[in-house]
């Protein structure tokens, strides 16, 4: 007999959604940072315990949409909420709820979705004590399904956070085959990984306006090498010195940090050429941002 529970992660911005899915899958699948918004598109990650298949859905954070790219972002989060067998919403412990949070989950209260309540980052909370006490005003205006304290940086609790959406899986055939991890095509992952190195080392707006479209990836036929060819769009002219840096330092930087993460993910040395172009404002252009595969799925 087999189960599969499809399970979305929801929450704010910057809660540790990401870093969630990548700590439960045991492989980096989605791109994470200190810096908002970093998740921009649905992400599938599978993951098979037993008898049971786990379907995640990782999803762009909760946050005040400021151009066009937001505004799907957050109709990803909408769509994603349908015909699931639970929610993951992850909080930040460290902050309060806001109207936004509040609002997602009498909806899915509503509707009666389970949820589970991630409290993450209680590596931050130095009194325990405080959990429980933020635990219980959350409780006394939501109903959750389970509440879990959690510090995926110090790996700590995500197992339960397992366990408690095993049990809410249903008799049913797996969807995805059982050594997959994630839907998410090699060319799309490659140039995740480069524009999360390029958000580690950006400030500002900058690293917000950049969008990654690997344009080649294919392995040598005489030797072991990947060649990936990849061009960084970014918004303003201004902004792509900034990205290249003087004497291409910046993009140096990028690439090599970005060589190491494919060269770890690919298991293959990786040759990885960069090239920056300007896209004007492309965030608000509905044709680009489908282009870089942003809108809704
Ligand atoms: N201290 C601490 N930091 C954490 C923890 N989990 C995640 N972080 C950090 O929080 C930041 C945001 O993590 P992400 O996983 O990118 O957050 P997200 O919710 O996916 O963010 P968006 O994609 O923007 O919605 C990163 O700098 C993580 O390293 C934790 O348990 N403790
Ligand atoms: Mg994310």
């Amino acid at each position: 007999m087999t189960k599969t529970a499809f399970v979305t992660i929801a929450g704010r911005t910057n809660a540790g959604k990401s870093s969630l899915l990548n700590s439960i899958i045991g492989e980096k699948i989605a791109s994470v940072s200190d810096k908002p918004q970093t998740t921009r598109t649905r992400i599938t990650g599978i993951k098979n315990i037993g008898e049971t298949q786990l379907v995640f859905f990782d999803t762009p954070g909760l946050h005040k949409p400021k151009n066009k790219l937001s505004e799907h972002m957050l109709n990803t989060v909408r769509e994603s909420v349908s015909d699931i067998d639970a929610i993951v919403f992850v909080m930040d412990s460290t902050k309060k709820i806001n109207s936004q949070e509040t609002e997602l989950l009498k909806s899915f209260n509503k509707s009666e979705i389970p949820v589970i309540l991630v409290l993450n980052k209680i590596d931050l909370i130095s009194d325990k004590s405080e959990i429980m006490t933020i635990i219980a005003d959350l409780s006394s205006e939501i109903s959750f399904e389970a509440v879990v304290p959690v510090s995926v940086k110090e790996n700590n609790g995500v197992d339960i956070v397992e366990e408690e959406i095993i049990k809410l899986a249903s008799e049913s055939p797996h969807f995805f085959p059982d050594d997959m991890i994630t839907d998410q095509p090699e060319k799309v992952l490659a140039g995740e990984m480069i524009r999360e190195k390029l958000l580690k080392i950006l400030k500002d707006e900058v690293p917000h306006g950049i969008a990654v479209g690997v344009e080649t990836m294919s392995e040598r036929e005489d030797k072991d090498i990947l060649d990936i060819s990849a061009v960084i769009y970014c918004e303003k002219e201004s902004h792509k010195g900034i990205v290249i840096g003087k004497n291409g330092s910046m993009l140096k930087r990028a690439s090599s940090m970005a060589r190491y993460e494919l060269e770890k993910f690919f298991q293959i040395q990786v040759n990885l050429k960069c090239w920056v172009k300007v896209k004007e404002d492309w965030r608000n252009r509905e044709n680009l941002i489908r282009t870089f595969g942003l809108s809704e799925q």
